[in-house]
């Protein structure tokens, strides 16, 4: 490898992670229940989200996998979700008396 080649494979390393790191979209609320929990996935049967999505069942992403390890299927679990981001943020999980009086 010459030295610019060196140069520009740093110089893109550098990049990647802002390039990835795109700007969010609008914030709403998701609450839904989780029907699959997978390794770094959380599959949700959501209600709708007045001004983005219908309700459905999809899988999404999560902010921090470790949250995976306290939530099971059947838990009613609510969240932040940013347009076109399929990601889970700050995701909650709603006791089940609380989800049940509602
Ligand atoms: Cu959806």
């Amino acid at each position: 490898m010459s030295r610019w080649m060196v140069v520009l494979a740093a110089f893109v390393a550098m990049l990647l992670p802002s390039a990835v790191a795109q700007q969010k979209g609008k914030q709403f609320t998701l609450k839904g229940k989780v029907t699959d929990v997978g390794k770094d996935v959380l599959t949700v049967d959501h209600g709708n989200v007045e001004g983005y999505m219908g309700a459905m069942t999809m899988p999404y992403k999560v902010d921090k996998v470790d949250i995976l390890k306290a939530i099971k299927t059947g838990d009613q679990i609510e969240a932040t979700v940013y347009a076109d981001d399929y990601t889970l943020y700050n995701i909650k999980v709603v006791p089940a008396a609380k989800a049940k009086a509602k």
